[in-house]
């Protein structure tokens, strides 16, 4: 298919589509100035970084942990939603049947103009922190509400443990609210996209920004492709990986989101 040919009959498809499933990845961020963790840009090209995302790493050296959170922490609540995430929350409160997972944990989406309906957070959100021990949990709105955070903006010392924000409940070490490796995902988001798929039949699905590595989120993909849907993926990157996933009259949009989910709405 060229490329003309492609927007067409992408547009026809969305247009007669009843049922929309949308996953989206850090791709979607990239765009704000956050970071991914795959691809040519990718955190994890850095091999130091690649074991971060895990309970047992966080109690063998937390201090590493905290400091890489906490200064994806600062950058986070300094970005903003760019094109992509307004055009995506158009594109989903305009369609009664989308419904969109969201892998991020960077809580943009969940600030464009247009609040979305039907969107699913499953890997935890950055800006909430909490205990490792008993219940507490905090919002965080800007690195001052934290002395840590704090200490990693102004650079002025290395960080040491006794730094590390503790739980003024029971004093035990607080912990990013992200989903790590091999922890279950945010509580009732599964149950919801298990229910959602196995209603109806799906009749399109968009991967946005998502290197599609990570399970369960590739498996909900997967699922739906099983019975019939057709995929469209959106990724700077033409991965085989990606490449694998895709039939003949699939649609493969190369290139940054924040140019292209705003082409659709044209
Ligand atoms: C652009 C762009 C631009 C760039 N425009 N595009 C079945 C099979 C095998 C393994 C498993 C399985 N089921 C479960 C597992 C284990 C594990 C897993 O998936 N392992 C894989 C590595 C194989 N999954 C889990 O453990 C999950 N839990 C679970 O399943 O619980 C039940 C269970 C428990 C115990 C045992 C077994 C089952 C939890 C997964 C948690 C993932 N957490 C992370 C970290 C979150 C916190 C943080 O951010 O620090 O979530 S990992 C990381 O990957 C993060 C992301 O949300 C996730 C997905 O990444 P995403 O979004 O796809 O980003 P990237 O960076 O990979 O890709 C970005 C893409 O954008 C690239 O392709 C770029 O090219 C592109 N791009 N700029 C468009 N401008
Ligand atoms: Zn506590």
């Amino acid at each position: 298919m060229d490329t003309r040919e492609a927007w067409s009959t992408f547009a026809d498809k969305l247009r007669a589509s009843q049922r929309v499933l949308c996953l989206v990845g850090a791709g979607l961020s990239a765009p704000s100035g956050l970071d991914t963790w795959r691809g040519s840009n990718g955190l994890w090209n850095d091999i130091n970084l690649r074991d971060l995302a895990s309970p047992n790493k966080f109690f063998e050296d937390p201090v590493t942990v905290w400091t890489f959170y906490g200064e994806r922490l600062v950058k986070t609540l300094a970005a903003q939603p760019n094109l992509a995430h307004h055009a995506l929350a158009a594109l989903a409160t305009g369609h009664e049947g989308w419904l969109t997972i969201n892998q991020n944990v960077d809580g943009l989406l969940e600030q464009t103009e247009h609040p979305m309906t039907r969107l699913l957070g499953i890997h935890g959100t950055l800006r909430t922190i909490r205990c490792t021990s008993c219940n507490y949990n905090t919002r965080i709105e800007s690195p001052s509400d934290v002395p840590f955070l704090l200490l990693l903006s102004t650079q002025l010392r290395s960080v040491t443990l006794s730094d590390l924000p503790r739980c003024p409940v029971c004093t035990k070490l607080l912990r990013p609210g992200v989903v790590w490796f091999g922890e279950m995902l945010a509580a009732g988001a599964p149950d919801t996209i298990d229910d959602w798929i196995s209603q109806d039949d799906v009749d399109l699905v968009i991967a946005v920004g998502t290197s599609l590595e990570v399970y369960p989120a590739t498996e909900w993909v997967e699922a739906v492709r099983e019975s019939g849907a057709s995929l469209a993926i959106i990724n700077t990157e033409k991965t085989d990986r990606l490449v694998d996933e895709l039939n003949d009259d699939d649609w493969f949009f190369e290139g940054d989101a924040a140019d292209i989910l705003p082409r659709i709405l044209d």
